[in-house]
């Protein structure tokens, strides 16, 4: 009989750690998934596949860890002896990276290095891939459009900038130590559970909650901004398709396909059957129901010290050696996340 692979995830309970978990376990993986302890429940994104410890024949476990405890990362892959590695942990919201840069750094940078050590150290480097989930970020003030693996990185944000540095030192293991290690730089990508401060659920969530009359106004930062945004469940596919290849590569993964902030909140509201106009400029642009309602309108306070004003992603290579495409369009995808949090606010 053959050995079930072992799948090690670090941020199994964010939105692509739920994901990837699912999608594993289909394959026939045995995945094993690091939490933080929280003060409230933080697992709610994994109930799902959640097992029951004294269960016979399991085949999704959790484990207490965090990748700013180097201690804890080690000692878990040790245990774990895993044939694939995920980094999927990080703080990944970009403005409160700004609030919070040496946290961002620690987890984000030094915690793909704290993996890559561990492996190395356990001489694991024959046994266990690595993945690393690197991001459009990356390139922040675009060299050139689109952004492809050769796109120089110019990162505008704690969190690029620190994602930049996880890049590199994941290239630098694989060259050095012969670590089957990629790079995934993913572009935007959404969800039902996406969390509730990402631009995309925070639009789907408040116009849900106005078109219920349980909210009046939605205020937003740059509308202006745009976004290549994908669908979480084609990009954790992605991940695995990396570490089945017969050399280790950095790939990008994106959609090609651009929207503003702006189009996504009318894509939202023609979902929602609501009837709109937009009137105004800049920061005093606002966008009105046919009642003359302000239904959508900026504010100061979600604007960041520096922003990415444009991604549009080349996945031509991945498309290539990957086989790899997106499935789910982004009016797909409005719907998808529409519909679910119409329910849960109806719900609640
Ligand atoms: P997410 O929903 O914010 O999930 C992040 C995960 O990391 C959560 O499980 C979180 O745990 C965990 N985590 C945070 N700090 C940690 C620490 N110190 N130790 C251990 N775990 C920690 O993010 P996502 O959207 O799923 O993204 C997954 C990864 O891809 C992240 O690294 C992100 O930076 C990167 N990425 C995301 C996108 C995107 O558009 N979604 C695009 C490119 C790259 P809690 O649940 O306890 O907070
Ligand atoms: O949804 P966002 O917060 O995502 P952002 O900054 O692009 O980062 C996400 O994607 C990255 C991949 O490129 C990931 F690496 C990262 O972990 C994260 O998942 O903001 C998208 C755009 C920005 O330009 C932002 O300024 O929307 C703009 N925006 C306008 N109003 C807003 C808001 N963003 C947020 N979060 N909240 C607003 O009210």
């Amino acid at each position: 009989m053959m050995k079930k692979k072992i799948a090690l995830i670090f941020g199994v309970t964010g939105q692509d750690g739920s994901y990837l978990s699912s999608f594993l376990i289909k394959k026939g993986y045995l995945v094993h998934g690091v939490k933080r302890r929280s003060s409230s429940l933080n697992t709610s994104r994994i109930d799902h596949i959640y097992q029951d410890p004294f269960a016979k024949k399991r085949n999704f476990f959790l484990h207490y860890g965090d990748v700013t405890d180097a201690i804890s990362v080690s000692t878990i892959i040790k245990k774990i002896k895993p044939t694939e590695i995920y980094n999927l942990a990080a703080q990944s919201h970009v403005s409160v990276s700004f609030e919070v840069p040496e946290y961002t750094a620690n987890a984000d940078a030094i915690g793909a290095l704290r993996i890559l050590e561990a492996i190395k150290f356990h001489g694991f480097q024959r046994i266990t891939k690595f993945y690393q989930a690197g991001t459009s970020e990356m390139y922040g003030k675009v060299k050139e459009v689109p952004q492809s693996e050769k796109t120089p990185f110019y990162p505008r944000s704690p969190y690029g900038v620190a994602k930049v540095y996880a890049h590199w030192i994941t290239i630098n293991y694989r060259e050095a130590y012969n670590i089957f290690a990629c790079n995934g730089i993913l572009f935007n990508h959404e969800s039902p559970v996406r969390g509730e401060t990402f631009v995309t659920r925070k639009v789907v969530i408040g116009l849900c909650k106005i078109k219920l009359k349980k909210q009046k106004t939605l205020y937003l930062g740059n509308i202006n901004a745009k976004r290549d945004w994908g669908h979480a469940k084609d990009y954790v596919e992605a991940m695995w398709k990396m570490l089945q290849q017969k050399k280790p590569s950095d790939y990008v993964i994106s959609t090609g396909k651009q929207y503003t902030v702006k189009q996504f909140v009318n894509l939202v509201l023609n979902e929602l059957s609501i009837k709109f106009i937009w009137k105004g400029r800049g920061i005093n642009e606002k966008c009105f129901d046919e009642f003359d309602n302000c239904i959508v309108a900026c504010d100061k306070e979600y604007f960041r010290p520096l922003e990415v004003d444009t991604l549009l992603g080349d996945s031509r290579k991945a498309r290539k050696e990957l086989k790899w495409k997106p499935r789910i369009s982004i009016k797909e995808l409005v719907k998808e996340m529409v519909d679910y949090d119409l329910k849960k606010i109806i719900n609640d």
